[in-house]
This record gives C-alpha cells, sequence and structure tokens, in this order.
C-alpha cells in the first residue's frame, strides 16, 4: 500500500499554486533532445507521455470495474503529481483500460464496516484526488469509453472537457440518492458548474444514471463520438486549447474554480468529519450492502 506516498500528497495543500510560465513543453533547456515518449506504470494507472505534444494519457486498469479505492486512489494522486511537476507535460487526457468501464465511482467496500479511522483516511483521498484535478493546471480532458456512475462522474466533471463515446448502453451520472447516500457539496458544485442549477438538482434528486446520448444533451458531456474515434478526438481537443498560453488559460481556470476549490479547503475537517458520521450510521450501511447484494443478484 502507497499511504505514506499519499501522506505526502495529503500534507501538501489541496490547491496548487498556477504557474508563472507557459508552453511548458517548448522551454527544455538545452542539450541532448530527451525521448519522444516515456510510460510509467503502477498497479492501477498506466500513463504514457508524448513528449513531442507535451501530452500524456493516463489510463484507469483496474479491473473488473475500476472502482476509486483507497490504493487507486493513492496512485492516481501520485500519478497526477508526478505530471504536474514535470515541464514537458502541460495537458493529460483521462480513460480506462477496462473494456465498457470508465469508473464506477468509489469503492463502496472502502465505506462498508471498516473502522472510523478508515473512513477518514478513504474521504481525505477521494477530496485529494478532486482537489488536485480540479485545480490542476494542466489541460484535462475525459476520454468517457464507457459507463461512468458517482465518483466515476465526478472524475469527467472535474476535468475542462469531456468526449464521450457515442455507446447509448454507456450511463454516466451522480446517482448516490439511488444508494440511499447523498452527494457531497463539493461534488454538487461541479456538477452544477457544468449542467446548471435546474438541471442538477433534478438529475442528483432522482440520482439520475444519463444514457450517452442525454448526457451529451444537457450538457454533462460536451460531445459524442464513435468509440473508435475518441482517442483522435480527444488528442484533437487537447491540441487546440494547448495552442493557447498557459498563464491566461491557468489564470483563466483559477478565477472560474477558485471559489469551490476555497470552500472545500476551508471545510475539509468538517466534510471528513461528516462523511464519517454519515456512513457510519447502521442504516446507511444496511442500504450500502443491500446495494451491494443488488448487483451481485443482477449478475447471476
Ligand atoms: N465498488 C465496489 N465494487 C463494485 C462497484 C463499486 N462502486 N461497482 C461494481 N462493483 C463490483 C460488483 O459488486 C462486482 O463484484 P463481484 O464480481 O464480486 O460480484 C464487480 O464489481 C463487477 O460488477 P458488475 O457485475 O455489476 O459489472 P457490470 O460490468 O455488469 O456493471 C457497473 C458495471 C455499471 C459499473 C455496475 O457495476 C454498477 O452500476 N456499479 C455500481 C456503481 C455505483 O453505483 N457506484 C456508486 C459508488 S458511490 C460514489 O462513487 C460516491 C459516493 C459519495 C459518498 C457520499 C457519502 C456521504
Amino acid at each position: 500500500m502507497a499511504a505514506p506516498a499519499l501522506a505526502r500528497c495529503v500534507a501538501r495543500p489541496g490547491m496548487l499554486p498556477f504557474g508563472q510560465t507557459w508552453g511548458r513543453a517548448a522551454r527544455r533547456p538545452p542539450g541532448p533532445p530527451p525521448a519522444q515518449r516515456r510510460a510509467f506504470s503502477n498497479n492501477r494507472v498506466l500513463v504514457e507521455l508524448d513528449e513531442s505534444a507535451g501530452v500524456a494519457t493516463m489510463k484507469f486498469k483496474s479491473p473488473p470495474v475500476n472502482s476509486l479505492s483507497l490504493d487507486f486512489l493513492t496512485e492516481f494522486c501520485i500519478s497526477l503529481e508526478k505530471l504536474e511537476n514535470d515541464r514537458a507535460c502541460r495537458g493529460v487526457i483521462l480513460t480506462s483500460a477496462v473494456p465498457k468501464i470508465f469508473s464506477s465511482g468509489l469503492d463502496i467496500t472502502e465505506m462498508c464496516g471498516k473502522s472510523t479511522e478508515h473512513y477518514a483516511e478513504f474521504w481525505r483521498a477521494v477530496q485529494e484526488m478532486w482537489l488536485r484535478l480540479y485545480s490542476s493546471n494542466m489541460v484535462t480532458v475525459a476520454a468517457v469509453n464507457g459507463s461512468s456512475p458517482a465518483g466515476g462522474c465526478l472524475i469527467a466533471l472535474t476535468c475542462d472537457y469531456r468526449i464521450m463515446a457515442e455507446n447509448p448502453k454507456f450511463s454516466i451520472g451522480l446517482n448516490e440518492a439511488q444508494l440511499g447516500i447523498v452527494a457531497p457539496f463539493w461534488f454538487k458544485d461541479t456538477f452544477v458548474n457544468v449542467v446548471g442549477h435546474r438541471v442538477a438538482e433534478r438529475s442528483l434528486q432522482l440520482g439520475s444514471l444519463h444514457s450517452a446520448p442525454e448526457a451529451h444533451r444537457i450538457g454533462l458531456v460536451d460531445e459524442l463520438v464513435p468509440e473508435e474515434k475518441l482517442k483522435d478526438r480527444a488528442m484533437a481537443v487537447m491540441q487546440q486549447w494547448l495552442a493557447l498560453p498557459d498563464h491566461a488559460r491557468q489564470l483563466t481556470k483559477t478565477m472560474m474554480r477558485k471559489a469551490v476549490l476555497d470552500r472545500l479547503v476551508a471545510h475539509r475537517e468538517e466534510d471528513v468529519q461528516n462523511f464519517i458520521s454519515f456512513i457510519s450510521k447502521e442504516s446507511i450501511q444496511k442500504s450500502l450492502r443491500m446495494y451491494m447484494e443488488m448487483l451481485k443478484k443482477k449478475k447471476s
């Protein structure tokens, strides 16, 4: 388990300072040109960096469903931090290496029958993932190549741009209410910032999972493309965003997102305690257990 590394991640303030420079990939020190492509991988996340384009692709590879376990979140944060600190990288495309699933959201087993200390550690890791991604200096594009409920949808919403495979069997949304739980305020804020208040209110209350075409219609995703074109389209969008000077884009992003980020940073510990007291309730534990049983029954 990479807990010490996460502790290092968490020790830094949630909101990363925005860079003073732009065109990082273009401002290399003199000397022989570095390798054009680099890859690093840990158990759950694979990262490939195309240095000539200044773009990394981060692939989730935690079968069967890329659930966001503590280990996954830890590896995600470490990978993102590495890219954030890499002058060769200006943008990251998030996608899945698991067929038909982008991410099934938070790992429900991390929220069932565990200790208070475990819930606190897990929730801090969920916060950290969101804080780092929402405040990233890099251009972030979600290439949603499968279903993406709850925490999976949050990852997509947290990016700058979302492209989804146009398969109507794939669904996306914040379906927490269907599990008998409530999306935290910062999930809600992120959702509102993408789809607007009315759509978010209805979708959150109903715990809706939207098919890909519906997700596009309500603005939850920016565009749909055939699955085989998703990768190329994500790269084309990335190049369009990277054509702008980094500093102007980054400062604009800060301006748009700062209030929502600051709100969690200011109430981070309170949010952890709220999560613990909510998730520890026997009625909530019962709902989660029943939901897991329902998932297993659906299979048989
Ligand atoms: N966590 C843990 N295990 C999961 C999860 C999950 N989120 N999702 C699926 N699994 C497990 C299944 O139980 C199953 O396990 P097993 O093989 O042991 O039976 C295995 O993964 C495969 O699942 P399926 O057979 O269902 O796979 P399918 O390909 O048929 O379907 C889906 C994939 C569509 C992703 C489906 O599994 C599904 O709908 N999963 C549930 C998704 C969901 O509702 N996630 C919500 C999580 S909660 C969250 O993210 C935000 C919580 C905020 C907390 C706020 C509290 C205050």
